[in-house]
């Protein structure tokens, strides 16, 4: 996260014509393209959907229920992993192995062409600035969660490209690292820098930023957690207008080698998308098929995921207090779909809204979704707690025992319908 008014103005000025692969094509209210991509067909779900198949798919009989944004949702008993992958719309146990939040605060001053001012950084420790981070990870803990994503900048960690890890910075950051594995929880490491460094993109603005000075990095990063079996690697937070998704797929496999080599043989790694690694367009904007070729040395994509994240506000942006859509027949029953279809995993490491009523129906039908696909969906952090004050639109910080609407309501996997 991010300065959305940036990704929410280009997605206006780009003219859609045609529906991409697993995107809406039809159904009632549905007011986009009904052309599909690529040769692709809109075919008939629901009333409510249609989606653009391969054309070898089409000839789908009609099935005879007329879904509703509701009933999407809960069919879970209707289909399962064994059932035709591109029409199946849940799957797995219905548990998903990761669920938290993030703890957001070394990240503070971060803007979106991956400059940081790393002075306005806030580290969510009680010992540098008075916010309790642990105290909130052991309280989310107790409540059932297991996962804590710890925003940061480059910058702090290396304030010289290319360099050595900054003393001082580490024992902090590493503090916070050490503050989530003590609670027993899983926790990711996210470099929150939008694919860049000072407003150049990682091996693609003339050479001024190399993909050796980023392997670099997280190769001292991946030594000192090798052993760690609960640390798991976010590469990159939300790369954007990133000009060749396949150079970018590049710079991600010498990461993910770099990772490896360094003895973290077996942590889960996330693999950040272009388009702020939105979920809703993973698929179409090019990235599923770009980072679907990234592998692990043994040439397996065992604990390789892709990042996904998604707001729920009326332009995707994660600014607005209320919330519009769940996203479910846009955004995660295509991908879903796609994700089981190529076997894949994905990891929605970024989703909010503000803490009132109309987020709280959004979000828990988002994330109910999410569990009853947990084949396919490994888990989700919600954005954000950590260094926020408690008048931030999106804040998940408690207050003491007490949890903020929305992490009450749906945050809590066991309470997700
Ligand atoms: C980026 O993603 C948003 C939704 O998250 C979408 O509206 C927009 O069209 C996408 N832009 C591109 C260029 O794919
Ligand atoms: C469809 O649109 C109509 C008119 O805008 C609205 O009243 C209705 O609630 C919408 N239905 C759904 C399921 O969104
Ligand atoms: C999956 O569904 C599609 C669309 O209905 C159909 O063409 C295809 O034959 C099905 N595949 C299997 C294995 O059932
Ligand atoms: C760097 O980018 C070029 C394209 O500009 C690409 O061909 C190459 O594979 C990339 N290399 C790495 C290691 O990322
Ligand atoms: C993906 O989205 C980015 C915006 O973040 C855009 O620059 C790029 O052209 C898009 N690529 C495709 C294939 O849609
Ligand atoms: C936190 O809880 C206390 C005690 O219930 C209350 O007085 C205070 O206003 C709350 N603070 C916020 C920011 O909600
Ligand atoms: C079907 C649906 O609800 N789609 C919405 C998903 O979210 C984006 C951004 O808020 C909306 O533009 C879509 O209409």
């Amino acid at each position: 996260m991010k300065a959305y008014v940036i990704a929410s103005t280009l997605a206006t000025a780009v003219a859609v014509n045609a529906v991409g692969n697993y995107g809406q094509c039809g159904g009632i209210n549905y007011s986009g393209s009904t052309t599909c991509d690529g040769g692709w067909v809109c075919t008939y779900s629901n009333d409510w959907y249609s989606q653009c198949l391969p054309p070898s798919s089409t000839g789908t009989t009609r099935t005879t229920t007329t879904g509703t944004r509701t009933s999407t949702t809960s069919t879970k008993s209707t289909t399962t992993t064994s059932a035709n992958c591109s029409q199946a719309t849940s799957g797995g146990s219905g548990t998903l192995k990761y669920t938290g939040v993030n703890i957001a605060g070394f990240d503070f001053g971060c803007a979106t062409d991956g400059t940081c001012t790393t002075s306005k950084a806030v580290p969510p420790l009680s010992q540098y600035s008075g916010v309790d981070g642990a105290g909130q990870m052991q309280h989310f803990v107790s409540k059932g969660m297991n996962t804590f994503r710890l925003p940061v900048a480059w910058q702090l960690l290396t304030p010289t490209l290319g360099g050595t890890l900054d003393a001082t910075n580490w024992a902090k950051y590493d503090a916070l690292v050490k503050a989530c594995l003590n609670t027993g929880a899983y926790c990711i490491i996210d470099i929150h820098n939008y694919a860049r460094w000072n407003g150049n993109i990682i091996n693609q603005s003339g050479g001024s930023v190399t993909t050796a000075q980023f392997v670099s990095l997280w190769t001292q990063i991946a030594t000192k957690y090798a052993s760690q079996s609960k640390l798991i690697f976010g590469v990159m937070n939300e790369p954007h207008d990133v000009p060749d998704i396949n150079a970018w797929a590049a710079t991600v496999q010498a990461v993910v080698t770099a990772i490896r080599n360094a003895g973290a043989t077996s942590q889960l790694i996330l693999l950040p998308g272009n388009n702020w690694t939105s979920a809703q367009t993973y698929v179409s904007n090019g990235s599923a098929a770009a980072l679907g070729t990234v592998k692990n040395p043994d040439g397996s994509i065992t604990n390789l995921a892709f990042d996904v994240h998604k707001y729920l506000d009326s332009d995707n942006s994660g600014t607005h207090v209320e919330c519009s859509t769940d996203n479910v027949s846009a955004t995660f029953l295509p991908l879903a779909q796609w994700l089981r279809c190529n076997g894949r995993q994905a990891f929605l490491s970024e989703t909010g809204g503000g803490n009132v009523q109309s987020c709280v129906t959004d979000m828990c039908a988002q994330l109910s979704f999410i569990k009853h696909n947990s084949d396919v969906f490994l888990g989700y952090a919600g954005w954000s707690a950590g260094a926020f004050a408690s008048s931030y639109e999106l804040n998940e910080v408690p207050n003491g025992s007490q949890d903020t609407l929305l992490v009450s309501s749906c945050l809590y996997q066991q309470n997700l319908p």
